[in-house]
């Protein structure tokens, strides 16, 4: 069922031979800019508009109030509520172990430099609609924010027609849990548009919803635009792209567990990439028997095939495990599992992934809801660089530099040859002048 990519025998930039789904931003970004400029410049008339156009709603007050989503979390199904209870626990734990300190170099004698970090002052969560209803999500991005201390949280999340114009109740209900208490049944690229600039959310502008310095949360190829376009304006965590697993296995693991494990994360998205990486040309088979048994009779099922065969999934095989820990390292996956003998050495040693899930027990789908680990990773190979989100993501480190005037005394002559080196000396001056006496 999967494609085979067939790299034994060495390949020297595997990279180039892992296909990824390419979307094409830059073309919405154009299509969204003029919706943006007339949130921008008339607010809520245009918000509303939009939200008629595309949602097919048309709210008289944007903000949803906060009886109502208490009433969310009164509504939900004891067993739900218990589920999300957990998950947020599980979060806060590990999101509580992030939090940084600050602290002071003693540079020199009379010289430090205290780093503070302080919280982003407000944070704005989209929580997208349609087919990705996720109030795990909502967990995933105020709980770390929360643990940083971020002071204002809002969300937006589109408005359903078939809950009157509201976000989906149980998007309601995450955020009356985790004490949210500011949502805007608005969505899509007008959402980021007046989540950035401020607005009115009312006819009679009496209520606005005050714009916010951060915004994080995933959403479709217009949200992502609208961030894309207004990332400067406000701060944006990522762009998240389709969904990815890769799993790197030997003969120990169970196909019918490796298999289900790329079934979950095609179940996302027809564009999300499951990749196998194995030695194991049996286990190859056998995960390509479970698969064909597995994904037809998937909930998803379509859009689990059309992931699945789709040119960004696979199953690469490799000479040994040494080999795959290359290949995996090469595509940078969201998530990466091993499944294998020893899994943990190998873990250790993998350079690339957004999240490593270690060992037969340790599943994505725990991760993506219940494991403690956040499940807002970056995709589409850029965890060759960034990270998933965290209480750092919410945090700005500041240097407070205090020198006495003996410890600048001292260094003055260096700084007047590194202004020199420049062509700055009114930087040098700055300093020099402070000293009539001269400096070297
Ligand atoms: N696997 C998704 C997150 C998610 N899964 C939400 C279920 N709900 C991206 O990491
Ligand atoms: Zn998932």
């Amino acid at each position: 069922m999967l494609t085979r990519i067939d790299l034994r025998g060495g390949v020297p930039d595997p990279r180039r031979l892992l296909p990824r789904a390419q979307l094409d931003v830059s073309v919405a970004v154009e299509r969204i800019r003029p919706l943006v400029e007339a949130v921008r410049e008339h607010g809520y008339p245009a918000i509303r508009e939009a939200s008629e156009r595309f949602d097919g709603v048309s709210p008289e007050h944007l903000r949803v109030p906060v009886e109502v989503i208490r009433a969310a979390e009164g509504d939900l199904d004891p067993q739900v509520r218990a589920a999300l209870l957990e998950s947020i626990t599980r979060a806060r734990r590990v999101h509580a172990d992030q939090r940084r300190t600050d602290h002071t170099t003693r540079v020199v004698a009379g010289g430090t430099v205290t780093e503070r970090w302080l919280p982003v002052d407000r944070v704005g969560l989209y929580v997208p609609g349609g087919l990705a209803m996720y109030p795990s999500t909502v967990v995933m991005n105020v709980v770390p924010a929360q643990a940083a201390g971020v002071r204002s949280l809002v969300v937006v999340s589109p408005p359903q027609k078939e809950n009157d114009g509201l976000p989906d109740r149980r998007v309601l209900a995450a955020c009356a849990l985790l004490g949210v208490d500011e949502v805007y049944a608005v969505g899509g690229a007008h959402a980021v548009a007046m989540l950035a600039y401020g607005a009115a959310v009312d006819p009679a502008g009496e209520q606005r919803c005050e714009p916010v310095d951060m915004i994080t949360g995933p959403g479709n190829i217009w949200v992502t635009a609208a961030k894309r376009l207004l990332r400067g304006v406000v701060g944006i965590d990522a762009e998240a792209g389709p969904t990815e697993i890769a799993i790197l296995a030997d003969h120990t693991a169970n196909p019918a567990h490796v298999a289900a494990d790329l079934i979950s994360q095609a179940e996302h998205d027809p564009l999300a990439a499951s990749v196998l990486v194995t030695p194991s040309t049996e286990l190859a088979d056998a995960v390509d028997a479970e698969l064909a048994r597995q994904a037809p009779a998937a909930k998803h099922a379509e859009r689990i095939g059309t992931a699945l065969r789709g040119e960004q999934s696979g199953v690469v095989l490799v000479d040994d495990l040494e080999a795959g820990l290359r290949v995996v390292d090469a595509y940078a996956a969201e998530h990466l599992e091993i499944q294998t003998e020893n899994a943990r050495e190998w873990a250790l040693r993998v350079r690339n992934a957004g999240a490593i899930f270690v060992g037969a027990w340790s599943p994505v789908s725990l991760g993506d809801y219940c494991a403690g680990s956040n499940h807002v990773l970056p995709t589409g190979g850029c965890a060759r660089h960034s990270s998933g989100l965290s209480v750092q993501s919410f945090l700005r480190g500041v240097h407070l530099v205090e020198y006495t005037e003996q410890a600048l005394r001292e260094v003055a002559p260096h700084v007047v040859t590194l202004a020199g080196v420049e062509d700055l000396p009114a930087h040098g001056q700055a300093v020099s002048v402070r000293f009539p006496g001269g400096v070297s």
